[in-house]
């Protein structure tokens, strides 16, 4: 055994021990908690035994260097942040077969010909501040510093407040070029979010594309009144039309035959024997062309409006993030497939940090089979044989571009 060297799954054992939900069940993990700041600690720690030098750039994602830091680097890697209650492999199976793959090529004597570096990216399922892939989009220089700043959580905890308090400069972030100029090759391994290769009992496969995808913030907004006291003709109730949009949005992506969810019903002020004030009503909509994107959001919008005119309400609709359909790097994905002989290429509908670089620099993904092919869930699931081949892929792959 070589210095740092653990099977992937034992990795993962000591990352699944860190942020717990036993409300939601499975992981809640989100920018800047003590949850995410002790996983970027044991990341740290991880990349350390093995040598490798870490630094964390201006949005806090976290680098690991393998040697001296330079251009036409290979880089892999993905997140360690959760969706809430989310599962065990979104994000820290990238990242725990990162290590791992390090650890294979280490113990092969290999020794990388180009720089080499391993990612963690900052809450790329915007989780906490409603933003996906915020680390990685910042330094791409794909989401403008001073709005992702002044975002809130929930609670009202701003984007700069929450990095102040965690030791993180808010006035250091912002676009990276240098940094994403030095990426000669990004690849991004990550839990299948579907059943593809479950079906084609395949433990491994390289993305070809990932859907367009996007987040509209709907903000509905009537009377706050009394539950009791408020007869129903003076009522100007803004959860009727919030109520109306969510089913109209399952009726539009039908439609459309794409993909629409309503994740989120957020009532102000939220008491039970409360008229609310404002509802917001957070939207994801997804396909693989952008243009269907837009025409959904457009109905589900007109549907809202409707909704308003008949209790009195009004809505404001805001694009809160939006990536148009990605088409992986092909001559990259064409080394993954000659490196990985027969492995088969699956889309994704699935947003990734890959997706964000994949505008700057040529990038790949490999998945490994998810037997429920659930996501975002407590029953997202991959198997230990699984797990270590798809280090294995990662190693070879890795091996193949840094050569
Ligand atoms: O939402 C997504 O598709 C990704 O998991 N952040
Ligand atoms: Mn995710
Ligand atoms: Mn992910
Ligand atoms: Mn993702």
């Amino acid at each position: 055994m070589i210095a740092g060297q653990e099977p992937t799954s034992a990795l993962l054992a000591e990352i699944a021990s860190t942020g717990t939900d036993p409300h939601r069940g499975g992981y809640s993990r989100h920018l800047f908690t003590d949850a995410e700041l002790s996983l970027r600690e044991w990341f740290a720690e991880a990349a350390a035994r093995r040598g490798l030098t870490v630094e964390v750039d201006g949005n806090t994602n976290l680098w690991a260097w393998w040697g001296e830091p330079g251009a036409s680097a290979v880089i892999t890697g993905s997140h360690l942040d959760s969706v809430p209650g989310g599962g065990a492999f979104d994000g820290p199976l990238g990242v725990a077969s990162a290590l791992a793959a390090v650890d294979l090529l280490r113990a092969d004597n290999f020794q990388p010909g180009k720089p080499f570096a391993l990612a963690v990216f900052a809450e790329e399922e915007g989780g906490r501040f409603g933003r996906a892939c915020l680390g990685s989009a910042l330094t791409a220089g794909a989401v403008d510093p001073a709005d992702a700043l002044r975002r809130t959580d929930p609670d009202g905890v701003s984007v700069a407040d929450a990095a102040r308090r965690a030791g993180f400069d808010p006035a250091a972030f912002g676009p990276d070029p240098d940094r994403v100029a030095r990426i000669g090759q990004f690849v991004e391994l990550h839990v299948e979010q579907g059943r593809g290769l479950a079906d084609l009992d395949t433990p491994v496969a390289v993305a070809s594309s990932i859907l367009a995808h996007g987040r509209w913030r709907f903000r509905f907004t009537g009377q706050g009144n009394h539950a009791g006291t408020t007869r129903l003709e003076d009522r100007r109730d803004p959860m009727l039309p919030a109520a109306a949009t969510v089913l109209a949005a399952r009726r539009t992506a039908a439609k459309h035959q794409a993909r629409a969810t309503v994740g989120r019903l957020q009532p102000v002020p939220g008491g039970t024997n409360v008229i609310a004030s404002t509802v917001d009503m957070w939207l994801d909509a997804r396909d693989d062309r952008e243009t269907v994107v837009m025409n959904v959001v457009d109905d589900i919008t007109a549907a809202a409006e409707a909704a308003c005119r008949e209790e009195g309400c009004q809505v404001v609709v805001t694009k809160e993030s939006f990536l148009a359909e990605v088409a992986f790097d092909a001559a990259l994905r064409d080394r993954l497939l000659e490196t990985l002989d027969g492995a088969p290429v699956l889309p994704t509908g699935a947003g990734h940090d890959a997706g964000v670089l994949a505008s700057s620099v040529p990038t790949a993904m490999v998945f490994v089979r998810n037997p429920t092919g659930i996501s975002h869930a407590p029953e997202e699931h991959a198997e230990t044989a699984d797990i270590e081949a798809g280090s294995r892929a990662l190693a070879a792959v890795l091996r193949e571009l840094a050569r």
